[in-house]
């Protein structure tokens, strides 16, 4: 991004926003990145920078705040994630897709330059290869959250190269950060798992002890996501959605991680209907194409995210005063 671009991040209350609007406003300056959601965000995010309140799928305050803030860049994070989708169907596919409408059709009338959305493994279903899984390889999601996903990289794909927009994405695998809590993801538990451990010394896990996924530690995600923004256009021939991976575990790996720590740390397996979700995914995902076509490399295992985690996360959570995220 140049000095004279200027981005927004829609969904920075969530747990990607958080980290991102931070390392945005850290590399662009603090007044070059807004950030927007339909409600509040932490401290950080709402005080230290420009930030609006916004629906993305109010598509007339959407285009008046790129106006008003003369944005160039869209980072759309908005969206409902596997768990909450299954229970919300409706409302979910509106907001993964006409979100993402809202802010192509923006791209598409060139009020912006670039976009940056992202996809998920969750678009890969049960008959997907699941270890290894390739960049292109068969993908029928059996979640709602899933199928939102692959029309929407479908919907990216179309507008690049039917009307030039340069929407860029990244299949997130769940991700792992300290900064703030995930909400209706189905990875979600390996980052309660971190707060347990230090809280109670327990963990009751909603996945079965042998559920292995693909995961990512939020520094890595965040780096990611900005390398490929940084990546030339031309470099770039997946507008739909490149593979990134990072680890993957299970409950049960983790859990011996965290004992590490935590040596009377016990974890107890009461699979929900969550567990459903995670076995229609992969167990761990094949990136070279992100490394050949970008260069992306992921820095974090599973052990060296367990040691910043908890680095991080207890003096936090031992003295509330510090989480000023
Ligand atoms: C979820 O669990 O829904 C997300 C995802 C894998 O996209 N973390």
């Amino acid at each position: 991004m140049t000095r004279k671009e200027k981005a927004i991040v829609i969904g920075a209350s969530g747990q990607i926003g958080t980290d991102l609007v931070e390392k945005l406003r850290e590399l662009y300056g603090v007044d070059n990145v807004v950030a927007s959601d339909i409600k509040g965000a932490s401290n950080t995010v709402m005080n230290d920078g420009p930030f609006e309140i916004l629906d993305v799928l109010d598509g007339n305050k959407l285009a008046e705040i790129i106006e008003k803030h003369k944005i160039t860049q869209v980072y759309l994070l908005a969206a409902l994630l596997s768990a909450t989708a299954e229970a919300k169907i409706k409302s979910a596919w509106r907001l993964n897709m006409d979100g993402l409408f809202n802010v192509l059709d923006l791209a598409k009338e060139k009020k912006i330059e670039k976009i940056f959305w992202p996809s998920s493994i969750a678009i890969f279903g049960p008959s997907t290869p699941k270890v290894k899984t390739p960049q292109n390889t068969i993908a029928e999601p059996s979640t709602v959250y899933g199928i939102s996903k692959l029309a929407g990289e479908r919907w990216c794909e179309y507008y690049y190269k039917k009307f030039g927009v340069d929407v860029r994405s990244i299949r997130y695998p769940g991700l792992i950060g300290y900064k703030s809590m995930p909400g209706g993801g189905t990875t979600d538990y390996a980052v309660q798992i971190f707060h347990d451990a230090i809280l109670k010394g327990n963990f009751e896990c909603f996945l079965g002890k042998q559920t292995t996924l693909p995961m990512m530690y939020m520094p890595d995600a965040i780096k990611a996501t900005i390398d490929l923004m940084h990546a030339p256009s031309e470099k770039l021939s997946a507008r739909y959605g490149y593979n990134i991976a990072g680890m993957s575990f299970s409950p049960k790996e983790i859990a011996a991680e965290v004992k590490k720590h935590f040596p009377d740390f016990e974890i107890s397996y009461k699979p929900d209907h969550r567990q459903q979700i995670a076995d229609s995914w992969p167990h761990s995902i094949d990136d070279s194409f992100a490394r050949m076509e970008w260069g992306w490399n992921a820095e974090y295992d599973l052990e060296k995210m367990t040691n910043d985690m908890f680095k991080h996360l207890i003096p936090m959570l031992k003295n509330p005063e510090l989480q000023k995220h």
